[in-house]
């Protein structure tokens, strides 16, 4: 059923092949140089890098770099761009994202200013002079966004001048991505993050894998995975999409087993539910192991709470329900069961097709649920793994950079401050957006990120961004949002330092919760009129809030906000020290060896995951005539091989046979039905916009499912949010191809 020219494993010589091109090419010195800098990986929170050099992992194993970081340092060593210079507004416009991104890389400030139509230079003092007035509006009008790439030190800093300022409207990109995952995992186990250390996951030996493109977006993991296999283990894997990566995967790092063997084998078992259902799967799949007699009754007599209502749901759910809504069957659910309830122990990875569900942190519970219900969380070897995007995205969070500050953080704060933070909710990234479009916003901080290209719906975020007097976008390459996310008086770019250039040292957090050290660095823009974040951040609040209570030219010293940090952040005690002893330390009360979790009672919380009800539209809802030949799909939008988020670094996706961006990737069956053959253009009409001469690619997806690529498929929908982690839902969002 797979495309034609589909390679049959995933990583393998194309890698290799990206390897030798990068590293050999005239910036492949400087690419060699950026790998062995002591700093941790910019691309993805697997977490490589750090003190122990750029090839080593948590557990201290060597060769653990992928192409993905060299494809992120790459794409960061590109000369200074002038492109204020040659190109006006509406050519600017023009760009798609590579080659915004290939404009290279920012080196001094630029101002767009209303009314004209070509960027600016502009000097520091002039930014300052617009940032005082910016900044001193009423409270409730200032935001912030983030994005996972800038240092814990520089998002501790933001936070705090933002509380300093009486705002709470600290949005960040976590809220398009891992929301659901921290909402539901705080309130089962009192911790928002992944409960399994690295070491932890070599002592497993069953994986379920749900709602990831790990072969992709975080490849490292797939050693583990290899290793697993290895030693007898068993990988299922959960995913509406044949990812051939997830199947089998030739690994570099053991050019003999796995390269040259064409590849490992990865699942051991394959499901392909319809797109949002996870939530019915899982229930099926307790549901089964109560049947087979493979629940952990004495586990959960000691260590959770309301167990006895989960198995009591999913006693009262009847299969048929269950089947028809996940379209997966009774024996091959039992087969899945089976492997969990017999596996010594367990670990639930997941990512995106989870989280982004209209039902996301019940899909959190549901998954949370199982793992319970098989004791397979509290011991090494077992537990709830969240997948993390962004390299320091985790970090941001634990910083506080979120609307849902925990008690300790702000307690301490108030101490610092000397006084009551303010109470007033602050706005989570759609909230951002809803705000600025009743006009409620007047000054924006981007720090990183790409807010305008990373919502759903790109009119409605054009409109909004257009809503507010002053955005600055604090970023290190121009992306579309840069041309798209207009301000209505000063829309301004400030460049910053990366991770390997900053002229001090800083931390940031995995997502197997272990912080890194990154050196200090030096940046090849030599005539460039950069920053630092830290730098920056401290000099406009230093400009609006003075010297006291905090003395913010002080923390131009990252030392000093370290101590900061070791004081304020719960688990975070060791970075006091980390400028005497050296030492990366894993973050503490966040692992659970023990049965022993965060919550007020040290068990775990159980709650009931109601089963969606997926309805389709009709065509009719489509603004279509109902004798219009073509089908209605439900689109999973989502990553290609080569990008990184809204960055694109090549057109295509090799490994599902997608030859460009404008792809569609359907079932044979679904397109027949229709009417349509292979590379046939069609229209994809979502409930906002739609995209024309779209190229039909056939693929082993599931029927009834279809997959496009983000950020040029966020035109044509607004999709649905998880009311309880605000997280839209990018993997049910219903289209009408014809
Ligand atoms: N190279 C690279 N690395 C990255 C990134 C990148 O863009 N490029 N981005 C980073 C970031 S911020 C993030 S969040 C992560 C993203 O990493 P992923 O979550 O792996 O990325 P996605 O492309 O969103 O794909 C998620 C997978 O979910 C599946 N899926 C879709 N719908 C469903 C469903 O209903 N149920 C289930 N079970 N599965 C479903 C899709 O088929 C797809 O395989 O990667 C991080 N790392
Ligand atoms: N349809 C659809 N939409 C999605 C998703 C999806 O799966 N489908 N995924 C969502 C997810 S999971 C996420 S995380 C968001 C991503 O949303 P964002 O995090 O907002 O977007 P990025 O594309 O990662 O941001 C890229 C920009 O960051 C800047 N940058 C890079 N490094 C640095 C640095 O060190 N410092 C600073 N200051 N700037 C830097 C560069 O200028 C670059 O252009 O998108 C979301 N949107
Ligand atoms: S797996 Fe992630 S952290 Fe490790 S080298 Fe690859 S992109 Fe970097
Ligand atoms: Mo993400």
């Amino acid at each position: 059923m797979s495309a034609e020219k589909t390679p049959n494993a995933g990583g393998g010589m194309p890698v290799i092949g990206y390897w030798a091109e990068k590293t050999i090419s005239p910036d492949g010195k400087k690419i060699w140089e950026k790998l062995f800098h002591k700093s941790a990986c910019l691309s993805c929170a697997w977490g490589t890098g750090g003190q122990k050099g750029g090839f080593v992992n948590e557990d201290g194993e060597i060769l653990q770099r992928c192409a993905k970081s060299v494809e992120a340092i790459a794409s960061e060593l590109q000369p200074a761009t002038y492109f204020e210079q040659n190109y006006t507004l509406p050519q600017l416009q023009e760009l798609n994202s590579q080659a915004a991104n290939n404009l290279g890389r920012l080196s001094h400030p630029l101002i767009l200013r209303a009314g004209s139509s070509q960027y600016e230079r502009i000097s520091w003092d002039e930014i300052y002079q617009i940032a005082e007035t910016a900044f001193r509006k009423p409270p409730q009008r200032l935001a912030s966004y983030s994005s996972g790439r800038s240092s814990n030190e520089a998002a501790f800093l933001l936070q705090l001048m933002m509380r300093s300022l009486d705002s709470n409207n600290l949005a960040d990109c976590s809220d398009l991505c891992h929301a659901a995952s921290t909402v539901g995992l705080k309130q089962m186990f009192g911790s928002g993050t992944s409960m399994v250390s690295l070491e932890s996951l070599k002592q497993a030996d069953c994986v379920v894998l749900i709602g990831s493109n790990a072969p992709a977006n975080h490849p490292r993991l797939l050693n583990e995975l290899i290793q697993l296999r290895d030693r007898g283990g068993k990988v299922i894997i959960i995913n509406p999409t044949v990812e051939v990566g997830l199947v089998k995967f030739a690994s570099p790092a053991y050019p003999i087993k796995s390269m040259l063997a064409g590849g490992s084998d990865i699942s051991s078992l394959y499901l392909q539910p319809i797109p949002g259902s996870d939530v019915a799967l899982f229930v099926g799949i307790q549901k089964s192991l109560i049947a087979q007699g493979l629940i952990k009754q004495d586990f959960l007599k000691a260590h959770t709470e309301d167990w006895e209502n989960i198995i009591k749901h999913a006693e009262n759910t009847p299969w048929e329900e269950i089947t028809s809504t996940c379209g997966i069957s009774q024996t091959e659910i039992a087969i899945a069961a089976r492997i969990i309830g017999t596996s010594s122990g367990v670990v639930f990875a997941w990512a995106m097709g989870v989280t982004q569900q209209e039902n996301g942190v019940d899909n959190v519970f549901s998954i949370a649920n199982t793992a319970l219900l098989t004791g397979n969380a509290g011991k090494p070897g077992a537990g709830t793994m969240p997948i993390r995007g962004h390299s320091n995205v985790q970090g941001f969070g634990s910083m506080g950079v979120t609307i849902h500050l925990k008690k300790e953080i702000q307690q301490t704060l108030e101490k610092l401050l000397q006084r009551p933070l303010s109470r007033i909710p602050g706005y989570d990234t759609r909230a951002l957006i809803t705000a600025a479009e009743a006009g409620e916003v007047d000054t924006l901080i981007c720090l990183g990120g790409n807010l305008y290209a990373a919502n759903p719906d790109l009119n409605q975020a054009k409109r909004a961004l257009g809503q507010i007097d002053t955005i600055f976008y604090v970023a290190t390459k121009p992306n579309l949002g840069h041309f798209h996310g207009l301000a209505k008086q000063n829309t301004i770019i400030l460049p910053v330092f990366t991770r390997f250039e900053n002229p001090h040292k800083t931390t940031t957090e995995s997502g197997n919760n272990f912080v890194r050290l990154n050196d200090v660095g030096k940046t090849h823009l030599e005539n460039g009129d950069l920053i630092s974040e830290v730098e920056l951040i401290v000099e406009i609040a230093h400009r609006i809030l003075g010297d006291n209570p905090v003395n913010w030219r002080k923390l131009q010293d990252t030392k000093y906000v370290r101590e900061l940090i070791a004081k304020t952040i719960p688990g975070y005690e060791k970075i006091g020290k980390i400028d005497i002893t050296g030492e990366e330390f894993t973050i503490s009360g966040r692992v659970f060896n023990q049965p022993k979790f965060g919550t007020s009672t040290g068990k775990a919380k159980m709650f009931v995951t109601t089963l969606p009800k997926l309805d389709l539209p009709s065509k009719v809802d489509f603004g279509v005539a109902e004798s219009t030949p073509g089908i209605v799909l439900i689109l999973g939008t989502g990553r290609s091989y080569s990008q990184h988020n809204t960055v694109v670094y090549k057109p295509g996706d090799y490994y599902r046979g997608m030859p460009h961006r404008n792809c569609i990737l359907m079932n044979r069956e679904d397109a027949e039905k229709a009417g349509f053959s292979e590379h046939q253009q069609v229209t994809v009409q979502g409930d906002a916009g739609k995209l024309e001469n779209v190229e039909i690619i056939f693929g082993d997806i599931r029927q009834g499912a279809a997959m496009m690529f983000y950020p040029e498929v966020n035109v044509i929908f607004t999709a649905k949010i998880d009311m309880r982690s605000g997280t839209p839902a990018y993997k049910r969002v219903p289209v009408f191809v014809y």
